[in-house]
């Protein structure tokens, strides 16, 4: 049956074209219209408000850079000595972020410097600022590069 066999040889490949397709046609979806590009925000439990800013006049995807996230309490009071700490990914591929970037150091007046941040992709990303004390809360961001 070499006619069968054949055939049967070219269904895989073209089967795996069909599947990478539509794979790569969901990670091409545009973003939600309503995405909340805000920058600052009351924290879920509304503790703080939480701001973030690239340190960077625009994003680009590739290089590393910082960020200052400015912390205070919701009626504008800085907060000194947060443990903070950051993480995302882009809802519509599934994956995080491709650094582990950290808050190395306090500024002052509520803001902290953090290092390490990188977009490897352009597209829809979520930032998780995730207060670990004085009073647990978190917030997240998007970010649209
Ligand atoms: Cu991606």
């Amino acid at each position: 049956m070499p006619i069968k066999r054949r055939t049967m040889l070219w269904a895989v490949p073209a089967l795996l074209l069909v599947a990478g397709g539509i794979a790569a046609a969901s990670m091409m979806q545009p973003p939600p219209a309503d995405l909340d590009l805000s920058t600052t925000k009351l924290s879920d439990a509304g503790n703080y408000t939480i701001a973030i800013a690239p340190d960077v006049g625009k994003l680009e995807v590739g290089p590393i850079h910082t960020w200052t996230v400015t912390l205070t309490s919701p009626d504008g009071a800085p907060v000194e000595s947060a443990e903070i700490r950051i993480d995302g990914g882009m809802p519509q591929h599934g994956h995080g972020l491709p650094t582990a970037p950290e808050v190395t150091e306090y500024l002052g007046d509520g803001r902290y410097l953090l290092e390490g941040m990188k977009f490897n992709m352009s597209g829809w990303w979520v930032l998780n600022v995730h207060v670990d004390g004085p009073a647990a809360d978190a917030a997240t961001f998007n970010v649209m590069l």
